[in-house]
């Protein structure tokens, strides 16, 4: 296995960690090294302590290694230093007068310590606070000069830095990654013209039509707030309550109960920037654009089983995917694509698009492809770089500009407005995660936690002293805003209202409904059933199926059957008695299972099940095969560490069934070895582990005598091989004949599931 991990892929930006090259032991600290190998002074004082580490990142593949070298920080073979830089002789003891006497008050290092750590923790965000991300690059296809002058986008191949955090709404910042939650997906671009933030979410639509609502949405989802409960989930009666009384989140309601609200990685979910935004080019020309971010592997999800499971055992799935892939070199990348569209035609959309719970069907607007987004390299520190970073949609440059979307307008505000209390004042736009690549020049001055240090005596404009600096940019280098028409009819006036448009609630919920296969229906009825199992308030399931009705009389239906709700409610009142025919009555686009991805298997998690005895040939064979594809291929034993095989052989066991459970891993291959099959068929996690891979309808290898634990388990299709060879995602083999069920199992691993199996409520 050793040589096999030497030769799986690792992040070459990151050549220094791990052990790859400076050794495995971390350094001695200074006060375990003999005093003949302390620092001297003389290399104290030649700055050595406060030098920061350079990038070891490859040239031009991320910028923002370059203005982050300022800030790094590598403290190898360096001593301890107070934060004024004072050499610390003695970490382990506070002053004290005699050995046995009073601590003094004098001692600066014990209360500095201590202060700075009393102060560690900031308050987390108000909605997304559980969050991954890393750093990458923006790549552009070609130049789309018709239609942006924006930086990111004005040569074939030019690349932006960008940083990327990926996140969960409703739960803390420690709280479970699998939760049923919207994922945020949020894109800070650190372009030649300043930051572009685009903070988007992995669902194209909102809740709610006006930022008006937001707190109102966001007190109803959180945990209760005279308990506290619960956490990371919306199956509470709150949440119910609001939603139901608001029909207008009934489309959304339909993303976030079908599986993209539980992905199976920041991979493989797809990331929106739901309000429609303009493009502007050089000659002042705007067009409306709605972003999308397609990934490269597929669309893939969890089950809600699997995903309740996982929450145990590994809270920290997405991140530790996220962190794992881009450590072994499978990047996470997205396509960009954009749908572009005019104002013309927008005016004869049958809805509004500046309603943000409505999306264009790709069949009405097509996709047009323009970038891809790669993240390949991991933070340094996650409170400098994912925790401080500081997303806000009022960052766009020139060539990108708003629209007049009443939820985008409320969110232009509120994301400083926040971020000025979490990270403790108006100056953080200098943290080093936050600062643009580009330089800084304004008559902006003081408050908390200033770095800059503006020269000279002028702080405004205009002004002679300085010779007029900073000047104003002018309209052909700075940013303009689009003098879009305002629409607001005169005879209005000022108004609290909605536009006509925004009335029909429930046409895209259908449009979504019915667009899924079979499959992902059978999931969102499930999913419906299983959050309003959870509320306690009859009335709160029923309105909610009433309002179903007006979506789709079949989910409707299907939900109140598993409540016990008999007979169905009355559909509720229609805000909007006749709306127009909808363009598109079926997006095919809008199914996961629509976007397979590229058939690449890289960072799937494979478990192969090994025992003392095991024969060792053919399932080292498989392994090797699927690391070749970039798989992550375990030997999961009943303990960890060396075993011997059928051969004698050694083998290494690097998790065990205990502490890594097989939910937890994509697919599974059951080792040839009669010892071993015997030894695992004693052992009750075997079992488990098989039934977990069989229900959650992920593919199984089963070589040779393993077929006894197949049967051991209870499978029903393990004895007709004839029935089940290709058909149920179970591929069985002679060892002999491993090489060639890999191949099939390995096609069929790219599939991820297969849903045939499924059954509600599980046979298995
Ligand atoms: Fe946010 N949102 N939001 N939001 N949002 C925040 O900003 C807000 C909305 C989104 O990884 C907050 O710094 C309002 C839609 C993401 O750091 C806050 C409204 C979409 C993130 C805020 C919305 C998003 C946030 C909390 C309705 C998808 C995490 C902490 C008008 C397009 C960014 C913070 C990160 C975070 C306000 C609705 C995406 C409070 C008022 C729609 C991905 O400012």
């Amino acid at each position: 296995t050793q040589a096999l991990a030497a030769a799986m892929p690792f992040n070459p930006t990151k050549p220094g960690e791990h052990g790859f090259a400076n050794g495995v032991q971390p350094q001695q600290g200074a006060s375990v090294q003999p005093p003949s190998t302390l620092p001297t002074a003389s290399t104290l004082s030649e700055g050595a302590m406060s030098e920061k580490v350079g990038s070891q990142a490859i040239p031009g593949l991320n910028a923002t290694t370059e203005p982050l070298d300022r800030v790094r920080v590598d403290s190898s073979g360096r001593a301890l230093t107070t934060n004024m830089g004072v050499a610390i002789a003695d970490n382990q003891d506070s002053l004290k007068y005699g050995t046995r006497g009073p601590v003094l008050l004098e001692d600066f290092i014990l209360r500095e310590k201590i202060t700075h750590f009393d102060h560690e923790r900031i308050p987390e965000r108000i909605v997304h606070a559980r969050g991954s991300a890393a750093h990458g690059f923006f790549e552009c296809y070609e130049p789309l000069r018709d239609i942006t002058k924006a930086a990111p986008f004005r040569q074939a191949g030019k690349r932006t830095p960008v940083f990327v955090r990926f996140s969960t709404v409703q739960g803390e910042r420690g709280s479970k990654d699998t939760a049923r939650d919207v994922r945020g997906f949020a894109v800070k671009f650190y372009t030649d013209e300043g930051n572009w933030d685009l903070v988007g979410n992995n669902i194209p639509v909102f809740f709610i039509q006006d930022a008006m609502k937001f707190p109102d949405l966001v007190h109803a989802v959180k945990p209760e707030p005279h308990h506290q409960m619960p956490q990371a989930a919306s199956a509470h009666d709150t949440f119910w309550d609001f939603v139901s009384l608001m029909p207008e989140s009934t489309h959304m309601l339909m993303w976030v109960m079908s599986d993209r609200a539980i992905p199976r990685s920041y991979a493989t979910m797809q990331g929106f920037g739901v309000h429609t935004f303009r493009m502007v080019n050089e000659a002042g020309e705007s067009v409306f654009v709605k972003f999308h971010w397609t990934p490269i592997a597929g669309t893939h999800s969890l089950v809600w089983d699997e995903a309740v499971k996982i929450s145990g055992p590994d809270p920290d799935y997405h991140r530790r995917d996220l962190w794992e892939r881009i450590e072994a070199g499978v990047y996470p990348e997205y396509e960009l694509g954009l749908q572009v569209f005019t104002e013309e035609e927008a005016e004869q959309f049958t809805f509004d698009i500046l309603d943000a719970t409505k999306i264009i069907p790709e069949e009405l607007v097509p996709l047009r492809p323009v970038g891809r987004l790669v993240l390949n390299r991991n933070p340094d520190n996650f409170f400098a770089e994912t925790e401080q970073v500081a997303f806000c949609t009022a960052n766009i440059i020139p060539g990108i500009d708003f629209s007049n979307d009443p939820l985008l307008a409320g969110r232009i505000h509120s994301y400083v407005d926040t971020q000025i209390t979490r990270l403790g004042g108006p100056n953080f736009h200098e943290i080093p995660i936050n600062a643009p690549v580009v330089q800084v020049h304004n008559n902006q001055r003081d408050g908390f936690h200033r770095q800059a240090i503006p020269r000279g005596r002028v702080s405004y404009e205009p002004n002679s002293l300085a010779g007029g600096c900073p000047f104003q940019a002018g309209a052909a280098q700075g940013f303009v805003s689009v003098p879009a028409r305002i629409e607001a009819r005169e005879e209005q006036g000022k108004v609290r209202a909605k536009p006509e448009k925004f009335a029909d609630h429930y046409t895209q919920a259908r449009l979504f409904f019915e667009s899924q296969t079979p499959v992902e229906q059978d999931h969102i009825a499930n999913a419906f059933r299983f959050e309003l199992s959870k509320v306690t308030v009859p009335a709160i399931r029923e309105r909610t199926v009433a309002m179903l009705r007006n979506a789709s009389e079949e989910l409707a239906k299907n939900v109140a059957m598993g409540l016990g709700i008999d007979p169905l409610p009355d559909p509720l009142p229609l805000a909007l008695e006749n709306p127009p025919e909808p363009e598109v009555a079926k997006s095919p686009a809008l199914s996961l299972l629509s976007r397979p991805g590229d058939g690449s298997i890289a960072g799937r998690k494979i478990a192969l099940l090994v025992a003392p005895g095991v024969e060792g040939e053919s399932l080292q064979a498989v392994q090797a095969a699927l690391v070749e594809q970039g798989a992550v291929a375990r030997l999961v034993g009943g303990r960890i560490g060396p075993m011997k095989t059928a051969s004698g052989e050694v083998i290494d066991a690097d998790a065990s069934m205990e502490n890594e459970p097989g939910f937890l891993f994509d697919a599974l291959v059951l080792p040839d070895g009669e010892e071993a099959v015997a030894a695992l068929a004693q052992d009750g996690h075997t079992v488990e582990f098989i039934k977990d891979q069989f229900r959650h309808c992920k593919m199984i290898l089963v070589l040779g005598a393993s077929e006894l634990l197949m049967a051991k388990a209870g499978l029903p299709v393990t004895m007709d091989k004839s029935q089940a060879q290709g058909r149920t995602g179970l591929t069985f083999a002679a060892a002999a004949q491993a090489d060639a069920a890999v191949a099939q199992f390995i096609a069929d691993v790219a599939k991820h599931r297969h849903f045939g199996r499924e059954m509600d409520p599980p046979l298995i």
